[in-house]
């Protein structure tokens, strides 16, 4: 598959310096897992992914199901200062409702 320099010098005729010159890498992502625990609702676990995740009411149901059977899953996929902003969203929203809901980061 053409990446999107080779299709760009090709349209332009100009050739770019390579990639160490334009010092341009992709980012890492990040995965944010939300944790199960015993004590936070479903109720909350589907709020939280509605409002930090911007997930639709349905899958946020599927997310919070899939970590109560599971143990864990994946809430969203961002950069790393995004995938850091939710995690601290996620706990700061439920201490404030005084759940034990923990989620981690973990490279994609
Ligand atoms: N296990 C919780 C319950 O039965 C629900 C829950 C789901 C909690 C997902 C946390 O990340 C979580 N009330």
């Amino acid at each position: 598959m053409g990446n999107r320099r080779d299709e760009q010098e090709e349209a332009t005729g100009v050739v770019s310096e390579p990639r160490a010159e334009r010092k341009l890498k992709k980012p890492k992502m990040y995965k944010v897992i939300l944790l199960n625990d015993d004590y936070t609702t479903m109720e909350f676990v589907v709020y939280v992914l509605q409002a930090v995740f911007q997930r639709t009411e349905t899958e946020a149901v599927q997310i919070m199901l899939h970590v109560h059977k599971n143990g864990s899953g994946v809430a969203g996929v961002y950069t790393h200062e995004i995938a850091e902003t939710r995690v601290v969203q996620v706990e700061t929203l439920a201490r404030q409702h005084e759940y034990p809901l923990r989620c981690a980061m973990e490279e994609a």
